[in-house]
């Protein structure tokens, strides 16, 4: 693909989720003037797809159309293997209106109990959006395995962060720094493949 990113060009951030917000920026290392979608008051599309890279590509879509603008766009969220892969894309929906993700950990919690499962495997999934206005636009995905544990632990990070240790740590991503985070997640593993494809 001949769409390349230009240093300092003006990127929307596809996002109404300041925590993803956050990363999304510190994951481009300064690279590019961020916008946030909020600072431009565009809408909030509704997530019609069944997967991550659809919905990823139908925010980037929108917010570049509206904008003008190139954008990026995270779809995420945590699937839990014992309850086949759930709640996956509804991740922010067991939040509801209000995104109470206390809640939607009790109800992760909840639901393991309820089927007597032992099995604490999970992932996160990240797909990443880049549209051109009426252009172009490239996707990809990012993955990290780790485990369930409860009651949530650390107050760092968002969403599901308190309940998930990745493979090979001790740690919830909730307890992490920030830094330490952004080096092993599914959302920089999905950024490694964007910078290898459209900035290297
Ligand atoms: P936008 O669509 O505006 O970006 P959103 O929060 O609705 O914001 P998603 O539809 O992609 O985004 O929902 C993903 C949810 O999955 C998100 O709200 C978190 O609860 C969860 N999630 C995704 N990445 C996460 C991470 O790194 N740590 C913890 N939870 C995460």
């Amino acid at each position: 693909m001949k769409a390349k990113l230009d240093k300092g060009q003006k990127i929307v951030a596809a996002t109404h989720n300041p925590g993803k917000a956050v990363e999304i920026a510190a994951l481009l290392e300064g690279r590019f003037e961020i916008i946030t979608a909020k600072s431009l008051n565009l809408p909030e599309p509704d997530e019609t797809e069944s997967t991550f890279v659809g919905n990823a590509v139908l925010k980037a879509r929108a917010a570049a159309d509206a904008s003008g603008l190139v954008a990026i766009a995270d779809d995420s969220g945590l699937s839990v293997a014992a309850l086949d892969g759930a709640p996956g894309i509804f991740s922010a929906r067991w939040a509801g209106p209000d995104k109470d993700f206390a809640h939607a950990m009790k109800k992760v919690e909840e639901r393991l109990e309820e089927i007597g499962s032992d099995d604490r495997s999970a992932w996160f999934t990240s797909a990443l959006a880049v549209a051109w206005p009426h252009g172009p636009c490239l996707v990809v995905e990012g993955r990290v395995d780790g485990r369930l544990t409860f009651p949530p632990k650390g107050d760092r990070g968002f969403g599901y962060d308190p309940i998930f240790t990745p493979d090979g740590g001790e740690q919830t991503f909730g307890e992490m720094e920030p830094t330490e985070k952004d080096a092993i997640s599914h959302r920089a593993r999905a950024f490694e493949k964007l910078k290898a494809a459209l900035f290297d």
